[in-house]
Parts: C-alpha cells; sequence; structure tokens
C-alpha cells in the first residue's frame, strides 16, 4: 500500500491499480523514481509529451467542491482572469468560494492577446469599476502574460509583501493560465522549467498543487472551476482553436452604412441598424472570418450557411449557436466597446450617435465598457 502520493502535474492522487482511471502510474516507475514529490501521472505525462488529453471522471461540481474549503483557509487569494474573455472567465459567486473579507488580488493574465494600443490604465481603471460594482475589493490588480512572462516577476514581489507571510491560492476559471503563471513563478525561485501540466484544454489541473515558498508557507495552484456561460464551454475543440486567439489580435476596420451587418463567423452578428456611415473597429481572433453583408439578406444568410460559409462553429457543434436572441445597444458621442464575452469586441467612435443590435445566443453575455484603445 502507497503513502498518499500527488501528482506535481495536475495534482490528483497517484493510483497503481487501474491504468484507465485517472492518477494511474505503474508500481515499477514509482519504485524506481528518486524525488516522490515529482511523481507524473500517465494523463499528464500524455499531456506534456504529446498533447493528448484522456477523460477524467470528474465533473463541473466535483472542480467546485475542491476549492470550496478555502473559504476557511487564512490566505491570500489571487484570482485569476482571462483579459480577453473576463466576464466569461470572471467566478459569479466568487466570495462563496474564497470566504468574504479574505485579501485578494486579481490577476488579469494573457495580455499579450491585446492589440499593443491599449492603454494599460484604462484596462486598470474598467477592471477596478468592474470589482467595484460587483462589490469586491481587491488589494491590487495586476496585468500579466504568464506566456510571455511579462509583469510575472514585479507580481511575485508584490505578492510577496502581500501575503504577510500567509499562503498564497490561485484560483480561477479553467484554462486562464493559473497553472502557467505557477510555473513561471516556481521557475523564478528554482529555476525549474514546466513542473506543473498546462494545457487548451480545459480542466487540467485535478487537485490542489502545494509549491513550498519557505519551511512555514506555500503558494497552492488549484482545480479551474468550469463555467457554464462562457462560450468555450460550447464549441468542440476545432472551433476553440479558432475562437481562442494565440496571437495578439488585429484590428479589422469595417466602413459600414447603416443597414449592414457583420457576422463573426456564425458565432454572433452585428447589425448596423441606425445612424450615419462610419467605422467600425472589430477585435477578435484573426482566425474568425468577418463577413458583411445587408442588414436584409443576414436572416436568410444565417439560416443558409450557419456551419458552413458561417463557421465556426462547425455543422456537427450548433448547440446554442442556432438559437439567438437580439441586444440593442443605443450608442451616443462617446468612444466605447461592445463586448462579446469570449470573442472580442467592437469599438465605435460615433460622435452622432447610432443604434446597434447584437445576435447572439442567449447564454453568451454581451456589454459596453468605455473603449480600452
Ligand atoms: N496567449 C496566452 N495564453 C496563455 C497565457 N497563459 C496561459 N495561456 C494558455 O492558456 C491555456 C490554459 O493554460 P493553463 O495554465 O493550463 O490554465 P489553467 O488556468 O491552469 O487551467 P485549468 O487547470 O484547466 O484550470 C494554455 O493553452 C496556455 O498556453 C498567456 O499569458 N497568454
Ligand atoms: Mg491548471
Amino acid at each position: 500500500m502507497l503513502e498518499k502520493l500527488t501528482c506535481i502535474g495536475c495534482g490528483i492522487d497517484i493510483q497503481t491499480e487501474d491504468e484507465n482511471k485517472q492518477g494511474y502510474l505503474p508500481l515499477s516507475l514509482v519504485a524506481k523514481s528518486v524525488d516522490l514529490n515529482h511523481l507524473i501521472c500517465k494523463r499528464c505525462f500524455r499531456l506534456k509529451n504529446h498533447n493528448e488529453v484522456t477523460d477524467v471522471e470528474l465533473g463541473a461540481e466535483d472542480f467546485y467542491k475542491m476549492v470550496k474549503d478555502l473559504s476557511k483557509k487564512d490566505a491570500l487569494i489571487v484570482k485569476v482572469v482571462d483579459i480577453f474573455d473576463f466576464s466569461g472567465s470572471w467566478i459569479e459567486d466568487v466570495t462563496d468560494i474564497v470566504g468574504k473579507n479574505k485579501d485578494l488580488v486579481l490577476v488579469a493574465n494573457k495580455m499579450d492577446l491585446l492589440p499593443k494600443s491599449v492603454k494599460e490604465n484604462k484596462i486598470k481603471q474598467w477592471l477596478f469599476k468592474m470589482m467595484k460594482q460587483r462589490g469586491i475589493k481587491v488589494k491590487d490588480i495586476f496585468l500579466i502574460s504568464a506566456i510571455k512572462n511579462h509583469g510575472v516577476e514585479e507580481l511575485a514581489s508584490h505578492l510577496d509583501r502581500l501575503r504577510n507571510k500567509k499562503d498564497i491560492y490561485i484560483v480561477g476559471a479553467t484554462n486562464v493560465g493559473k497553472s502557467t503563471l505557477i510555473n513561471k513563478l516556481i521557475e523564478l525561485t528554482t529555476g525549474d522549467k514546466n513542473i506543473v501540466t498546462t494545457s487548451h484544454f480545459p480542466g487540467t489541473t485535478l487537485g490542489m498543487i502545494e509549491i513550498p515558498l519557505d519551511s512555514r508557507s506555500s503558494i497552492y495552484d488549484t482545480p479551474g472551476i468550469i463555467l457554464d456561460y462562457d462560450i468555450s464551454h460550447y464549441l468542440d475543440a476545432k472551433s476553440l482553436k479558432l475562437v481562442i486567439p494565440k496571437k495578439e489580435v488585429k484590428a479589422r476596420v469595417f466602413q459600414l452604412n447603416p443597414e449592414q451587418s457583420i457576422f463573426f463567423g456564425g458565432l454572433a452578428r452585428m447589425d448596423f441598424v441606425k445612424g450615419s456611415r462610419q467605422s467600425f473597429t472589430i477585435y477578435a481572433s484573426n482566425l474568425v472570418d468577418l463577413h458583411r453583408t445587408k442588414l436584409e439578406n443576414a436572416v436568410s444568410l444565417f439560416e443558409k450557411h450557419l456551419g458552413k460559409m458561417l463557421a465556426p462553429p462547425f455543422e456537427d457543434n450548433l448547440s446554442i449557436f442556432n438559437n439567438v436572441v437580439k441586444k440593442s445597444f443605443r450608442i451616443t458621442n462617446r468612444k466605447i466597446d461592445i463586448v462579446i464575452s469570449g470573442l472580442g469586441w467592437i469599438t465605435i467612435n460615433s460622435d452622432a450617435g447610432c443604434e446597434i443590435d447584437i445576435w447572439l445566443p442567449k447564454e453568451i453575455e454581451v456589454f459596453t465598457r468605455d473603449s480600452i484603445i
């Protein structure tokens, strides 16, 4: 019988009995390993070396349960969000999980995806406003790119001060880059690279992963919460590859007349309902095609071509996308962004004002903010 061993890649308990269950590692390999704190389960091995994912038995509630106990811990909580998908990666009942009156730091990751022209102070202002609206007090907000190692060292030194010798827990929705961040923090202190498993598949980390900070305290990576209002929840692997940007999103500018529409693949549609001819700047994954059409043709085009010319989503993965609702916006003369969660945003600078309709599945959130450009 083994003492309790865990996988350093995903935090799951190691077992040596059933190779089809999570946490499997053959006994022979356990026996051979020099350091029992650095065991890697079969699933992590395959993810790291072949980028293959195997199904896990855990469901959304199991992930939720694992982090819920954090509310009892006296620790500094670092909440990570994906800056490209803020509301799709924001956990609404975050105080449920981490407890009230907890020291909380917000980290907005994946800054590398935003165009260089964004103003960081505008993003910070917007995030502080979002926190205030939600009644959440944060100690500070940091903008980073874990993958590019931007802002990580500065974050580390601030965390060391803010934690007051307490433990740190990195929490957030699945896929926001918690493990990628942990890896960079480990690299800063020990030089070891890619210790924890990361992947573009949701649900990569399966348990708490403890990394000692000093003899008394640790930093923990945690399993991500799976959110059913995030667009990525409804897309298959093929679509996800196109919709989640891998590189800086490029501005795509359209000069539109009223009664013209733009399709974002088949995921959403913007109608320019009323106003005078003006430009619309669209920021979305460079791999999502934008189609311009006349408003009067938009409905029939959608019905005929969804999943084919209007893709992603593709024909075998239309789930929520063929059932769309309209959300209307009346823009006055400010420069604003209409943000479609997880998909991107449209920057509108309308001197004379205009009316815009956005058509999309009701599950996906759309909202406006002062432009970050
Ligand atoms: N563009 C970009 N991608 C990132 C960044 N950080 C992480 N990613 C990517 O986002 C995906 C998810 O990263 P993970 O670190 O596994 O995310 P996680 O939050 O640990 O996910 P779970 O373990 O499922 O909760 C991977 O494909 C990463 O390469 C970043 O700063 N920029
Ligand atoms: Mg992870």
